[in-house]
């Protein structure tokens, strides 16, 4: 490849994108230059404290220059002024509380905000525009973030594990805090409030009962002081049944007078110790986990309780709508639009029901969430998974972006067409009181943060498309290469179309045409053929249903008739195997192995080419990436190559394991122009044993 003008340094991944390396265009720097003079702010809030410090730091090092922070420039021209209104102005007509407008007269850029959080996300904007090299001479830019609550989930547990987490350990370490505050903490907070992330849930959904004691609450509470002055609020997930294991009652019934004022005291002195804690997270009669349920309760009824103990601050109640029950019969799918659409309207107006983005387990490619639509008065909030618990841990590529937006985009058709999922959760459609959006986090210990140099973007993309849906996946991607990766054009285009494919090409050797596999005992290797567990939605063979007739989840009327929660509109399309998008086709149908789909090929020969095209892809993978060596910090290509050298070997893992699985019931030759796998099913699964040994 041609035009590197970079040289290379060593880069260990840990500033993220916020890297503000020197821009090698002097002409640009020069621009710039004109007015960055200084950052003046005016008054002592630490948030714009932040906001003028990231900006001095930033343009120092993306512009080789000092630049001072004074307070209250008045007249003098050529710098950045943070204008944090205090009254009525012209700007505040097109501003929301958070949102931020950033303009340019006589080289001097002024960044206004209602709030401080609002000029604080204006400059970590400005900051990208000159990252990604934008003229700021004449900008007039006006951004105000589509959803209320933006949130990362961790699901880090009190022994410094994480749950689903591939990149190292917890990034909080309980048993040095209160008294030692890792810097990291910091850059944790610098690197979302550049995204506008609002708020974080750093311990685990399956909760630890600890994280309700004076003493751990001290500790949350260190963290809480970090993160403030970059506008993050903590949340902490629940023990449902914290009044009896902690508070020593007979009972944690939400209903019990005694339960609710154990609650009540309990916030109480959350808010002592965390003056602007954000609320909590619950994820109640689920896998396992204590609930009202078991106090013959509703979800309602648990969850208005918190609502009830919250109410006298300022903080919200998120209630999980992850719920299934292990009963044989049922359609796992349909479970939680049984359990929550009887409770619509029933929720207090602090309580958000927080709805996964698919209706069984954050896999490859679901449908969206038949939630979406049918609880029109409730605030339904969007759970993804950004950690990747189904897209090959932390050394599979996968660009996630264009998973989030096929959910966000998808139409419900509640209110007729154009009744997005986003405009849903973003409260709009329903004209809900509250919105939120929540990301399971995939940070960790490890230094470069994510394991995966590339799955930084996925955090990245999740965090931009909390603040704006409308984002394209593809701006985003360039966006992030820009600010991390590379400033050649050439090597962004190409890895910036890596990226893209990504997903897509996953999918294609894990789970094509809407196969699922919520479970197997690593969660990581194949093991279509695992059919024994406690419980039957524990086990891969109820998901994929393969018997000698075909493949396929019939969710049909003549099966669960899970379409029947979707409206007619969206049912009528997925319910005609000739209409339904291939993509899904193996979630609502079972389809004959001979049945001819809309490609041309049989089911049988359309799988094994998805198979196959998709395992071959990752060698596209590797090439592409390959060519941006020059332009790439040699740290960095090198972990992705290795990354993507095991993604390969396991990508023929999968296809193998897979096609050889189904060929004992489709019973037929893998077609050409493919080689049959050379190796047995028996070989396969020796290989997938080594994963489930203990
Ligand atoms: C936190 C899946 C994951 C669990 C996770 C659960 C949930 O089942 O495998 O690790 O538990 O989802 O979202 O609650």
């Amino acid at each position: 490849m041609k035009g590197f003008a970079q040289t290379p340094v060593s880069d260990d991944g840990y500033r993220l994108w916020l890297k503000y390396d020197l821009i090698n265009d002097a002409a640009k720097r020069q621009a710039y230059t004109r007015s960055t003079q200084f950052v003046s702010l005016t008054g002592n809030s630490p948030m714009l404290k932040s906001a003028a410090n990231e900006l001095s730091t930033g343009l120092q090092g993306l512009l080789g220059k000092s630049v001072p922070v004074i307070q209250n420039a008045g007249n003098r021209t050529g710098g950045i002024v943070l204008n944090r209104l205090t009254g009525p102005d012209a700007d505040s007509q097109l501003l929301a509380k958070e949102g931020y407008r950033i303009t340019s007269k006589n080289n001097t850029i002024t960044i206004t905000g209602k709030t401080d959080a609002g000029v604080l996300y204006g400059a970590f904007a400005l900051l990208r525009q000159m990252q990604t090299l934008q003229p700021v001479e004449a900008i007039s830019l006006t951004s105000n973030p589509k959803v209320q609550f933006r949130m990362l989930n961790h699901w880090d547990n009190v022994d410094g594990s994480v749950e689903r987490g591939y990149a190292g350990s917890s990034l909080w370490k309980w048993y040095e805090l209160p008294e030692r505050v890792d810097p990291r903490y910091r850059d944790y907070a610098r690197a979302n409030a550049s995204l506008g992330i609002n708020g974080t849930v750093v311990n685990n959904v399956n909760a630890s009962a600890r994280f309700m004691t004076a003493e751990y609450l001290h500790k949350v509470a260190a963290l809480a002081d970090v993160f403030r002055p970059y506008g993050i609020r903590v949340y902490l997930s629940v023990y449902f049944a914290a009044p009896k294991t902690l508070g020593g009652l007979k009972t944690s019934d939400p209903l019990d007078p005694q339960v609710r004022r154990w609650w009540a005291d309990k916030v109480k002195e959350i808010y002592q110790i965390i003056p602007d804690f954000g609320g909590l997270l619950v994820k109640a009669n689920s896998e396992g986990e204590p609930g009202p349920q078991d106090y013959g309760r509703t979800h309602a009824d648990g969850a208005n309780m918190l609502a009830e103990a919250m109410k006298p601050y300022d903080g919200v109640v998120i209630w999980r709508a992850f719920v299934y029950k292990a009963d044989p019969k049922a359609d796992r799918f349909k479970a939680a639009h049984e359990e929550f659409t009887p409770l619509d309207g029933q929720f207090d107006k602090k309580v958000i029901v927080q709805v996964k983005n698919g209706p069984i387990d954050f896999q490859p490619r679901e449908p969206f969430s038949p939630l979406f639509g049918n609880m029109p008065k409730t605030s339904l909030g969007m759970e993804f998974q950004i950690t990747q618990e189904y897209l090959g841990f932390a050394t599979h590529l996968v660009y996630e972006a264009p998973l989030f937006k096929e959910c966000l985009d998808a139409d419900t058709y509640v209110n007729g067409k154009g009744s997005t999922v986003a405009k849903i959760v973003d409260g709009s459609l329903h004209r809900y009181s509250m919105s939120a959006i929540a990301g399971v986090a995939n940070a960790g210990s490890i230094r470069n943060w994510t394991g995966h140099p590339i799955a930084q973007a996925n955090w990245y993309a999740f965090g931009r498309l909390a603040w704006d849906h409308t984002l394209s996946s593809e701006a985003i991607a360039r966006e992030w290469v820009t600010m991390t990766l590379t400033h050649n054009p050439p090597a962004t285009k190409r890895i910036v179309n890596l990226m893209l494919k990504s997903r897509d090409i996953y999918v294609d050797y894990n789970t094509p045409l809407g196969l699922s596999r919520p479970w197997s005992g690593v969660h990581f290797a194949p093991e279509p053929w695992q059919n024994r567990s406690s419980r039957p939605d524990w086990t891969a063979v109820y998901y994929h249903r393969a018997d000698s007739a075909g493949l396929g989840f019939d969710r049909t009327a003549t099966g669960s008739n899970a379409l029947a929660q979707y409206r007619p509109e969206v049912r009528r399309t997925w319910e005609n195997p000739q209409t339904c998008p291939l993509p899904y086709l193996l979630w609502f149908h079972h389809v004959p192995w001979n049945q001819q789909l809309t490609t041309g090929r049989t089911l049988w020969n359309e799988l094994c080419t998805r198979f196959y095209t998709g395992a071959d892809s990752v060698r596209w993978m590797q090439q592409e990436w390959a060519q941006v060596k020059p332009a790439v910090d040699p740290a960095i290509h090198a972990d992705v190559s290795a990354r993507l050298a095991t993604q390969q070997r396991e990508a023929v893992w999968w296809r193998d394991a897979w096609v050889l699985y189904l060929q004992s019931y489709a019973k037929q030759p893998i077609p050409a122009p493919y080689k049959k796998p050379d190796r047995t099913l028996e070989e396969v699964k020796r290989l997938t044993d080594v994963y489930l040994l203990r």
